[in-house]
């Protein structure tokens, strides 16, 4: 059968994850990655885990072995209203959506805004499952760099400046602002009213992803943007993947009713309804109280792997102009930059070949740009192994300056 003949626009228009097709790696023996962001299956709850499902299959199991509603399951729903309430946001369960995890909510966000050749703004660089979800839908992704601070909300000014003069207004902008996916820094309370005020000069929707917020090592939170936003622009997504596991493929978004309400349509025909198993486990975990001191015990183990990282770097990066690399104050990702000239895409068969891996920084860059740069991810592998994992990716880019 002749397929290309068939596929859908769409279809053409989609690009395979680097970190989906690395994951394929992690099976390579003796290979350290620090590749795709896979939190640490030591710290798994799995004995909490294992009790509740027992007990969820002997309580409720008639409805939790049940279809479910499309928006989630109400008690579920109310839980997560009050988990926000509690960190000061203002909403109820009508503000909530459950999805099948975070990336759902991107391709909802997707299907509810974007028609072929609409713009999207992104930063560069962004987290790659977004940028995927975006062009699947055929957008057009405009890149604002950042920096340690987060979005450069100047550069983005004068970009939507230039987009009105041109009649091309995006349909939304996409940030990830706490310990961003894959640069690993926290946008800055003065950058975000700047970019919540951009949002309210251009009448746009501000899509804020944050699966990683309340993994902060250290330091003051700034607020949060959905917190700080009081004119309904904000759409929120988080997920359990990091806080609790990523197995269960359990999120939610947080937005105002009428776009919960085409989130809940959007959803209906992509899979009814997540599923109300894992949605009854993670209910009882959390009014059990159980969320918060797993949060604590994970950032425990992450932030002495990350200080592992640091000082692994610091330790065995050749100490040449040019190499730099972001110093996160949470989640679960750094970001290295290398001289100009160095293409970590033709370096990474070299670094496979010493049994260590990373993402190459141009997946993230919506641009292309990025081929000097790489993610390194520090939650999966134990402390030895990102000793031992820098010191094999340190000789590799030294063989490369050489
Ligand atoms: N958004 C960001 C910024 C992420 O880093 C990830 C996962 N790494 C996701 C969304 C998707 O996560 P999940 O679907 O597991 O919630
Ligand atoms: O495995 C995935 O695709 C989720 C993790 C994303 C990431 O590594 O950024």
């Amino acid at each position: 059968m002749d397929l290309q003949r068939l596929y859908s626009a769409n279809m053409k228009n989609m690009k395979r994850s680097a970190i989906r097709e690395l994951l394929k790696l992690a099976n390579k023996p003796g290979l350290i990655s620090f590749a795709g962001g896979l939190p640490d299956p030591g710290v798994f709850p799995l004995e909490a885990i294992s009790q509740i499902t027992a007990e969820v299959l002997a309580q409720e199991g008639d409805t939790a072995l049940q279809y479910g509603l499309t928006a989630g399951e109400p008690r579920l729903r109310r839980a997560l209203a009050k988990w926000g309430a509690a960190q000061g946001l203002n909403l109820t369960e009508e503000n909530v959506i459950v999805t099948t995890a975070s990336q759902q909510g991107l391709e909802l966000i997707s299907k509810m805004f974007l028609d072929p050749g609409d713009i999207v703004i992104v930063e560069l660089p962004s987290y790659l499952g977004g940028l995927n979800a975006f062009t699947s839908y055929r957008a057009n992704l405009v890149s604002i760099p950042l920096d340690d601070e987060g979005m450069k909300v100047d550069l983005l000014s004068d970009k939507l400046k230039e987009l009105q003069g041109q009649g091309k207004m995006p349909k939304f902008i996409y940030v990830v602002p706490d310990f961003q996916n894959p640069a690993g820094v926290t946008m800055s309370t003065e950058r975000r009213r700047q970019l919540l005020d951009l949002c309210y000069q251009y009448d746009l929707p501000l899509v804020e992803d944050t699966p990683y917020r309340e993994l902060r090592f250290e330091g003051q939170a700034p607020p949060d943007l959905l917190k700080m936003d009081d004119k309904g622009h904000v759409i929120s997504l988080h997920t359990f993947s990091k806080i609790l596991f990523p197995g269960m493929r359990l999120g939610w978004t947080i937005a105002p009713r009428e776009i919960i309400d085409k989130l809940e349509l959007a959803k209906q025909s992509m899979d009814l309804c997540t599923p109300s198993f894992t949605q009854a486990l993670v209910r009882r975990y959390m009014e059990r109280g159980l969320l918060e001191p797993q949060i604590e015990r994970i950032i425990g183990v992450y932030r002495k792997k990350r200080d592992a990282m640091l000082g692994s770097l610091d330790a065995y990066m050749p100490k040449v102009p040019g190499i730099h690399w972001t110093r996160p104050k949470g989640g679960l990702f750094l970001w290295v930059t290398l001289p100009k000239g160095i293409d970590t895409q033709k370096m990474f068969a070299q670094a496979v070949d010493r049994d260590v891996a990373y993402v190459i920084g141009s997946a993230f860059c919506a641009d292309g740009s990025g081929e000097n740069s790489m993610r390194l991810n520090f939650s999966f592998p134990t402390e030895e192994e990102i000793t031992e994992g820098i010191r094999r990716l340190a000789e590799t880019v030294k063989e490369n300056l050489a």
